[in-house]
């Protein structure tokens, strides 16, 4: 079978199972779509007080994305063009979920997922710039955005290949993950984004 039409509908599958909706779910009968910042991510279900929980999401989402790609690279080895879709397909599919009516996740640990499975020079690269944002602000959504733009630039250092797919897959992924903050990046701007670990000031 050609391996892109078995990676790429995997990977979309894989990518749309909403791992942090589900745990809040199964665990405590909630919908994590009504709390916080309204998000499926790790952040918002570990906001929710399900420390565990979002430990365990963040594991999920990062692992089932970083499958889809180990799937695409096993089936044709060195393949960069499929890899690199399949990545796209993976945090499509976490972002835009058909069981939840296409409105999914902000595609952070999913986009973790498939960097490591591309590059795990690249994904450590990259997470040292989110872990340096994130220490001086305590904004994940903020690290999330600069980490994710930085992306493409270790992507294309320490990729095999360096074609129009590979390139475009890779400055594809962070813009998605930008343009899924935009409530964060007004919430940055007015001053009222929520620091990870800090609650509310009661006014
Ligand atoms: O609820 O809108 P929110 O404040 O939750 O959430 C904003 C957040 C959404 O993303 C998540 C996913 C979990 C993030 C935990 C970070 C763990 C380490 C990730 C390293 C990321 C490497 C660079 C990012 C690449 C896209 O943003």
């Amino acid at each position: 079978m050609n391996p892109w039409l078995l990676s790429i509908p995997l990977a979309y599958l894989l990518g749309s199972i909403p791992f942090g909706y589900l745990l809040v779910k199964i665990f405590r009968h909630e919908d994590i779509r009504a709390t916080g910042s309204g998000n499926i991510g790790a952040t918002n279900v570990a906001r929710s007080g399900a420390k565990g929980l979002g430990i365990a999401t963040l594991l999920l989402d990062v692992g089932k994305s970083f499958l889809a790609v180990k799937i695409a690279l096993h089936l044709a080895p060195g393949n960069y063009d499929l890899a690199v879709i399949t990545a796209v397909a993976a945090i499509v599919g976490h972002v835009f979920p058909i069981w939840l009516g296409f409105r999914g996740g902000k595609g952070v640990a999913s986009a973790l997922g498939v960097m490591l499975a591309l590059s795990l020079a690249a994904a450590a690269c990259t997470f040292g710039i989110f872990l340096v944002i994130f220490l001086l602000t305590r904004y994940v959504s903020l690290a999330s955005m600069i980490g994710s733009a930085t992306f493409p630039l270790f992507g294309l250092y320490f990729l095999p290949q360096r074609t129009p797919l590979v390139i475009a897959g890779l400055i594809f992924i962070p813009l998605l993950v930008i343009v899924k903050h935009h409530e964060n990046i007004r919430r940055l701007l007015a001053g009222t984004e929520s620091r990870f670990g800090k609650k509310k000031a009661v006014a």
